[in-house]
């Protein structure tokens, strides 16, 4: 039953890019987290990526500005604490990332993503439309994240939006900026983004997706905190390029029995 559900949870990855499996955490395990999260935040614990960090749009200059110290990623989140690690390498997890490698074994990186995503009422950016693989080297451009919502994501919070099945698209580098955002401004930039969909998540689902998809977010227009644990994973036999920076910290084999 559950094999049958994963056959059919892989295709549905492979096709869109993506894919959201619904409450996947129970409410205690995500509640649990949230509260973990809650400490780190207050006081706040770092390493932290700031909103004036990123230089994204809507984001304060500098960290001296208002909002700068705005807190966006808390970052290194699986050296953070023993249950963010149990996540990391939950096996429900690890079964359908094997499952979405084609039966190899998956494995955590602590390079990327790795992280607590938090936006912000009052001051949190908007990202735009980008694939993860962009700043990452890797022998195959083939690793998947996994996004699990702590609350409600929605477009007024910021949910992310995806272009489904932009994952298996070759895309020209003119069409991208020089921060390999796509640039807006292309009328066939413009034709794909209009195939966006909203990701709406509620506490404890996750969302997997492809290191190649196409995906964005807005900002947080509402008055509550919104936050997501975010960890990236590549299969064994796909290895971190030797003397860049997805190759600093090892990555940790993930179990893949027991979902
Ligand atoms: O929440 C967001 O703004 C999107 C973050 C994102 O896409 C990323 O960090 O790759």
């Amino acid at each position: 039953m559950v094999a049958a559900n994963l056959d059919a949870e892989a295709e549905q990855f492979q096709r869109d890019g993506y894919l959201v499996v619904r409450g996947l955490a129970s409410a205690p395990e995500h509640a649990a987290l949230r509260a973990l999260v809650d400490t780190m935040l207050d006081p706040l614990q770092g390493p932290v990526e700031f909103e004036a960090d990123v230089g994204y749009p809507g984001a304060p200059k500098n960290r001296a500005d208002t909002g700068g110290l705005t807190p966006r990623r808390l970052l290194h989140a699986y050296s953070r604490d023993p249950l963010l690690r149990a996540w990391a390498r939950d096996p429900r997890v690890g079964a359908r990332l094997r499952k979405f490698f084609g039966g190899r074994a998956p494995y955590v990186s602590q390079c990327h993503h790795n992280c607590i995503m938090t936006k912000h009422p009052g001051f949190s950016s908007l990202t735009s439309w980008h694939q993860d693989i962009r700043y990452w080297s890797f022998q195959r451009a083939d690793l998947i994240s996994t996004w699990l919502a702590l609350g409600p994501e929605r477009r007024a919070n910021g949910a992310l939006l995806v272009i489904p099945g932009s994952h298996r698209l070759e895309v020209d580098a003119l069409r991208y900026d020089q921060a390999l955002f796509l640039r807006t401004d292309l009328s066939e930039n413009q034709a794909l983004i209009a195939q966006a969909k909203m990701v709406e998540l509620d506490a404890g689902d996750m969302l997997f997706f492809h290191c190649r998809l196409f995906h964005a977010a807005g900002r947080n227009e509402t008055d509550q905190l919104k936050c997501s644990l975010v960890f990236s994973y590549h299969d064994e036999f796909n290895r971190p390029n030797p003397g860049t920076r997805s190759a600093v910290y090892p990555s940790v084999a993930v179990p893949v029995s027991g979902a």
